[in-house]
């Protein structure tokens, strides 16, 4: 492992000889827009493990100068196990090239079918350990907005192909970065489309209280040798299900109590 590699959180695992082959498979379908098969699906379905692939896929970003923003977690709702037939917390990484600003546009050129949710943000003030409390590690709380974007045919998958897939990670933006109240659960949450409520939930929906999802993280991504840090940004899952994100259309999440963020999907 090299120093760049460990600052970056980045541990140079092993992989399974069939990871890079696939995560430049995963790779090209999201620089060009074009899905692909399901990995499961594939001629002798090949055998490995899944974050190996993610791991490989996201090193690609980075052998293209990214760096690693933070986490995200996906599928701590049931309004999203339920819309995507998948039953487990995952996690895959963010970079700086998915940051959208607050209020800006985004191209949704080299998009194949992008959808968005509304998400609660962390900020990571200091590096996590093993074990560490929410309240230790955890300086600031905003909304946020995702925008998923499965490269697989038809949105569809397996747990593994979309751990894999870094988790359908397409793009993110932060609202207003806060201090964490004392209560996280029962917040309204709103995902609007051109000004109308498109999906409705609350923060009680991600895993009974948002800040259970930090607990997930630092465990499941503990497991990969992964250690959230100071600075990064950790995404707790959507609260609701996902809406299709079409050219011209502005997207807002509306957290109770916590404020809004926007983006303007371009063609
Ligand atoms: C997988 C990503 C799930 C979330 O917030 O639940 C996710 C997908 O739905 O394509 O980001
Ligand atoms: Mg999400």
């Amino acid at each position: 492992m090299t120093d760049q590699q460990a600052d970056n959180g980045h541990p140079a695992t092993p992989v399974g000889a069939d990871a890079p082959r696939l995560a430049a498979l995963l790779d090209e379908a999201a620089t060009t827009g074009v899905a692909i098969d399901r990995l499961s699906e594939l001629d002798g379905a090949p055998v490995v493990d899944a974050y190996a692939v993610q791991q490989a896929v996201v090193q690609r970003r980075l052998d293209r100068g990214e760096r690693i923003t933070g986490l995200k977690m996906g599928l701590t709702s049931t309004a999203k196990m339920t819309q995507m037939g998948v039953n487990a917390p995952i996690w895959g990484r963010l970079t700086d090239a998915m940051s959208i600003a607050n209020g800006n546009a985004l191209s949704l050129a080299g998009h194949i079918h992008p959808r968005v949710e509304p998400e609660v943000a962390f900020r990571i003030g200091r590096d996590a350990n093993p074990g560490d409390a929410f309240a230790d590690v955890v300086d600031a709380v905003a909304p946020a907005l995702e925008v998923i974007d499965s490269r697989y045919t038809g949105f569809r998958f397996t747990l593994p192909d979309v751990i894999a897939d870094n988790t359908s990670a397409s793009g993110y933006a932060i609202g207003p970065w806060q201090p964490v109240p004392a209560d996280l659960t029962d917040l309204t949450v709103t995902l609007e489309i051109d000004g109308a409520a498109a999906q409705t939930g609350t923060t009680s929906a991600i895993l009974g209280d948002p800040r259970r999802s930090f607990d997930e993280a630092v465990r499941l991504a503990g497991d990969s040798g992964l250690r959230l840090r100071a600075g990064w940004v950790l995404l707790a899952g959507a609260a609701t299900a996902a809406t299709p994100l079409r050219p011209g259309a502005q997207a807002r999440a509306v957290i109770d109590t916590l404020g809004a963020v926007s983006v303007e999907a371009r063609p």
